[in-house]
């Protein structure tokens, strides 16, 4: 059986604060038939897709934020986005803020709040979810920036680690299928354990300032979408996978989301790039046998990971700066 399938990205321009859910399902569903209409058996939305990216709003009772996120899907206002896979038989993934009732870590059961990603088969069936590890920005109002980024606010550390499913996508037959969020993409290790479940094809949405406001000194424009493409180019060559990669894009509230969406090969190569900042199809057919190459030469990480020499990356969370080698000292101090 062929392992071709073709893999569509959905670019978003922004999302206004005051656009509702149903007008962002109409542009999505848009997306989605254009994605059909261009042959793709998936389509990738990005992370947080239903609404502006709300954690550049501070809030004091986050109680009070509850409308920003989904309690279900599907919901009476995502039901087209559903309705539209099946009819278009399209798998898709889509980002969006999560509210749950489950127990906490410490057994107590109450309201939580995650920035999930999850895929949906074309029968309208959940096959993966996901909930974002690495959260970045800040927990409180910070007065230095001109914008806030509370993702510490507004979420919890996802909890369901980086899962990989196995499940069939359009005619190739089941695909090892895994997702990493917006600022995970940056993160070896998230991309190592997914590459340890032989993932094939990792999903990822983002929505990326296009200025880093905690540089201390100037952080050129272009190096904002250079680092992005670095570390998924990176991720999928030293994985062996394919990545889709789709931005939230354009100025939203006044605040300026780079675009930039590719789809990359096991190689690190990029196939396909959006050329606008607004709403934007990018399609590649991808050839799931070029995940072989990497897993069975270079990458064989049975053939060739020394787990004993990785002991910090598990037992150290910061980095630590070594003593200073005199002269006199043994090697290596
Ligand atoms: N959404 C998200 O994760 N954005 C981050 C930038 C955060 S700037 C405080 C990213 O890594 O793209």
């Amino acid at each position: 059986m062929s392992r071709k399938i073709t893999v569509a990205g959905a670019q978003l321009g922004p999302i206004q604060k005051a656009e509702g859910r149903d007008e962002v399902v109409g542009r999505l569903v848009r997306l989605m038939e254009g994605a059909h209409r261009r042959g793709a058996e998936v389509v990738v939305f990005p992370e947080l897709a239903l609404t502006t990216f709300f954690p550049r709003w501070y809030e004091e009772d986050i109680n009070n934020a509850d409308h920003w996120y989904e309690s279900a899907l599907p919901s009476n206002a995502t039901a087209p986005l559903f309705d539209a896979a099946r009819r278009f038989n399209i798998g898709f993934h889509i980002g969006y803020g999560e509210i749950v009732h489950e127990p906490d870590e410490g057994g107590v059961q109450r309201k939580r709040h995650f920035n999930t990603a999850v895929y949906v088969h074309p029968t309208g069936e959940v096959v993966l979810k996901y909930r974002k590890v690495h959260l970045p920005g800040h927990r409180d109002f910070d007065p230095k920036r001109k914008v806030q980024h509370l993702e510490k606010r507004y979420f919890e550390v996802g909890n369901l680690g980086f899962p990989v499913v196995r499940a069939p996508v359009g005619q190739a037959g089941p695909v090892n299928i895994g997702m990493l969020i917006c600022n995970d993409r940056r993160w070896p290790e998230a991309w190592r354990v997914l590459g340890l479940q032989q993932v094939e094809l990792v999903m990822l949405g983002y929505n990326t300032p296009s200025t880093n406001q905690d540089a201390q000194g100037f952080e050129a424009h272009h190096l904002r979408v250079e680092h992005s493409h670095l570390s998924i180019r990176a991720g999928c060559y030293q994985n062996a996978c394919f990545g889709v990669a789709v931005a939230k894009a354009g100025t939203e509230d006044g605040c300026e989301l780079f675009g930039n969406s590719i789809i990359v090969n096991p190689q690190g190569q990029i196939m396909a790039e959006a050329v606008t900042w607004d709403d934007e199809l990018i399609v590649a057919d991808c050839d799931l046998e070029q995940c072989e190459l990497g897993r069975n030469s270079i990458f064989n990480f049975a053939a060739h990971r020394r787990t004993e020499a990785y002991g910090r990356i598990l037992e150290q969370t910061g980095s630590v700066a070594p003593d200073e080698w005199k002269p006199g000292d043994k090697p290596n101090g």
